[in-house]
């Protein structure tokens, strides 16, 4: 494929932006290949500034669960437009969208919105330490919750792919409350505790990893973190920016039947808009300003705009839930098509699924946790992904993302993958 505007453009973008772009993910410098600039995508495809078409398999890391811009959500956004992009006064939109989120998640009986899943995690660790006036707050090797300095240790994502799971910039003391646990083990969470009497405020998990490649919760961990954070008083935080409203409606609560004490939410409830969102149970949200005295606030949200584009998208998927259902139809297709792929050319690599997320991780299985993920072979996994780009298929760029499947690959988009796979698996093959 000839990449060379992108090439260009990304030549140009180094000179202005740190690595070229606004987010380290978008930069493909662990696959060894320059990013690919966008010039428009829809539905399932996405197309490059030099003309190349892909099926795309980032979905902007998960909001587009619909495909790109489906044609409901182009109608009447510009006269949303006309209406004023930004009051700092409240509307009944941000109301609508709260009634929505707290409607679709019992967990939440109230919700703040905010601009970014950042913005979601960094305010509930807040609120939690405000609330029950404890510092400590567990979090787990390997997943992520955005780039706040308190989060960013041992964590996954873009850290892990570049190799600083714990940043620098973000000083000792600030860290120093932060307790690292075993994603899927109980007994480190125990031992956490014990080792914390009384000083932990929080658990914040993802409910199903997505940032170390996608590693479900294995049976019964969130139900055990449940348990320990009723038993020690501590706020357990199911950070849902992922699976929230893409594991079903309800998110990974309603599908593995655990309610947290707070939740955090973004991508899907904002349809590509910036967005992000915070809830839970009321006496923990009546601590957030102005009701109570945690502090949090932001310019933009609740953004008018963007809750138009959200609420949108959201009750799409309300009133046609059977989605939820085709989505899990094509994950499972896919999962399998990989798994007969691997069996033919004889190789002994894992892959996980959690509805329409999956990873296809290049070590044995299983793979349960960080440590597992750190064994993948990263240079096998470039090679793999500039093969299937060169055959017109975008995976995430990076071994630790996930691959998401949207309502918008159909049956036959699926199978083209799947060839292009087998031949970017044997292709990869060659050191
Ligand atoms: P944002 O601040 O990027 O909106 O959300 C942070 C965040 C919080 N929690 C979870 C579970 C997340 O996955 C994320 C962000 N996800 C990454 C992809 N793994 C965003 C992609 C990027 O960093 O560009």
């Amino acid at each position: 494929m000839n990449r060379e505007k992108s090439r260009a453009a990304y030549e140009k973008a180094c000179r202005l932006l740190p690595g070229g772009v606004n987010s380290p993910v978008r930069a493909f410098q662990s696959v060894g290949v320059p990013p690919v600039f966008v010039q428009r995508a829809k539905g399932s495809h996405v197309w490059d500034i030099d003309g190349n078409e892909y099926i795309d398999y980032i979905g902007s890391w998960g909001p587009m669960i619909l495909g790109h811009s489906p044609d409901f959500l182009q109608e009447d956004a510009l006269e949303a437009i006309g209406r004023g992009i930004s009051y700092g006064l409240p509307t009944t939109l941000e109301v609508e969208m709260a009634e929505l989120i707290t409607s679709a998640y019992p967990a939440a009986e109230m919700v703040r919105m905010v601009n970014s899943g950042t913005e979601a995690t960094m305010s509930a660790i807040r609120l939690a330490r405000g609330y029950t006036g404890r510092d400590k707050f567990i979090k787990f090797e390997g997943c992520y919750h955005g780039h706040s300095d308190c989060l960013l240790v041992k964590s996954g994502s873009g850290t892990l792919t570049y190799g600083t799971p714990t940043s620098p910039g973000v000083p000792a003391d600030v860290v120093k409350h932060t307790l690292v646990c075993r994603y899927n083990s109980l007994d480190s969470v125990e031992e956490a505790f014990a080792a914390n009497p009384g000083q932990v405020a929080a658990v914040i998990v993802e409910p199903v990893a997505g940032n170390m490649g996608v590693v479900p919760s294995a049976p019964g961990f969130l139900q055990g973190l449940r348990d320990i954070c009723t038993r020690e008083g501590a706020v357990l935080i199911f950070d849902e920016v992922i699976t929230g409203f893409r594991l079903a409606f309800g998110g990974a609560s309603e599908r593995y039947g655990v309610r947290p004490d707070l939740v955090c939410f973004g991508k899907i409830i904002g349809a590509g808009m910036p967005v992000g969102a915070y809830g839970g149970r009321r006496e923990l949200m009546e601590y957030v300003s102005p009701a109570g005295p945690v502090y949090q606030a932001g310019t933009l949200s609740g953004n008018p705009l963007a809750m138009f584009m959200g609420l949108k998208q959201l009750r799409w998927l309300e009133s046609h839930r059977q989605v939820y259902g085709q989505l899990e139809d094509s994950a499972a297709y896919l999962e399998q098509g990989i798994r007969a792929a691997l069996g033919r050319l004889g190789l002994d690599f894992c892959v996980n699924r959690a509805g329409s997320l999956l990873s296809l991780f290049f070590t044995h299985g299983p793979v349960k946790s960080y440590d597992d993920v750190k064994r993948s072979n990263l240079e096998q996994f470039g090679r793999y992904f500039r093969a299937l780009l060169e055959q017109g298929i975008l995976a995430a760029p990076a071994q630790f993302e996930a691959m998401f499947v949207s309502a918008a690959h159909t049956r036959e988009e699926l199978d083209t993958t799947l060839a292009a796979m087998e031949a970017a698996l044997a292709a990869s093959r060659e050191g």
